[in-house]
């Protein structure tokens, strides 16, 4: 079994990202600009966004914080997105999800400027991927193309199976393997019979949100496997879709959670941001 170290792959990718940020700061005069809408209470993404301002200062990224209370009025959230649209030191705009229920998700994500939109989840954006001819790409699967290039992976001809048809993650994750001309699979809570799907691909990706769902037996013997999942199990701890001590002895490479996927997710976003940033200035 190899392991792929998200930690270490995100680490490299800041890197570049940092190096760049350093320089063209220097030439347009100012740096890179992510701003972070938080709406509400929840823990979990209070500290997701914590991380993202985190990340930007280590970076080289200014980062504007919006921190908002649950009784937020779309009304209100939509004027802070126009402003932030509006603003020559925002290159990027991220709105945390989930929103609190009371809000409309869909009308505040269609109102980010699209050249802004660094979640890549603006409908223009999700559209341009669909055709191969995008700027950003979903800061999850991208984190995943990126790990599996970092293994020395190829996915030509392989067969990929995708546990999970989410818009953030499931399908945009079907769309890249495709790209990469994997032979794709994507399975749901509608799936007939799951372990036979999965036991069939050489690169699985579970993104169900399920703890430990993906069993040694669901998986074929040197497979990659890649683990999106963010769960709590049965003690609390934090754990991935895939049973990783049962699956780590049968598998070809797999990635850990924590330690997977969730960095380079965070790393992805800082190189969405420079995308924008560079974007905004013309260049790339
Ligand atoms: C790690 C997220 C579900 C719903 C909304 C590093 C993150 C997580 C794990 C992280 C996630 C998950 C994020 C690890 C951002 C990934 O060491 O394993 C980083 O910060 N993530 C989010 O912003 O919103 C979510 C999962």
């Amino acid at each position: 079994m190899n392991l792929i170290n998200g930690k270490e792959v995100a680490a490299k990718v800041k890197n570049d990202v940092r190096g760049d940020a350093e320089y063209l700061s220097d030439c347009f005069g100012v740096k890179p600009g992510l701003a972070v809408i938080l709406v509400g209470d929840d823990p979990a993404s209070a500290v997701y966004v914590k991380n993202k301002t985190k990340d930007c200062a280590e970076v080289g990224f200014e980062s504007f914080e919006h921190i908002l209370p649950a009784s937020t009025t779309q009304e209100e959230l939509m004027a802070l997105v126009k402003q932030l649209n509006a603003d020559k030191k925002v290159h990027g705009i991220l709105c945390q999800l989930p929103l609190p229920k009371h809000l409309n998700e869909r009308e505040i994500i269609n109102a980010i400027d699209p050249k802004k939109d660094v979640d890549a989840f603006h409908p223009e954006n999700v559209g341009r991927i669909m055709i191969g001819d995008y700027d950003f790409l979903p800061c999850t699967p991208a984190g995943v193309m990126e790990l599996i290039h970092s293994a020395g992976i190829s996915v030509s001809g392989k067969k990929c199976t995708v546990i999970g048809r989410s818009n953030i993650v499931g399908k945009p994750m079907a769309m890249l393997l495709l790209h990469e001309n994997g032979t794709v699979t994507v399975c749901h809570s509608k799936t007939r019979n799951l372990a036979e799907e999965c036991k069939d691909a050489d690169i699985l990706v579970a993104a169900v949100g399920r703890a430990k769902l993906i069993t040694a037996d669901m998986v074929k013997e040197g497979a990659v496997v890649i683990d999106v999942g963010m769960n709590r199990d049965e003690n609390g701890k934090l754990c991935g879709d895939v049973d990783f001590e049962s699956v780590k002895d049968k598998a070809g490479f797999i990635t850990p959670v924590p330690g997977g996927v969730g960095p380079m997710t965070r790393a992805m976003l800082m190189k969405n941001t420079l995308t924008a940033y560079k974007k905004a200035f013309g260049i790339r």
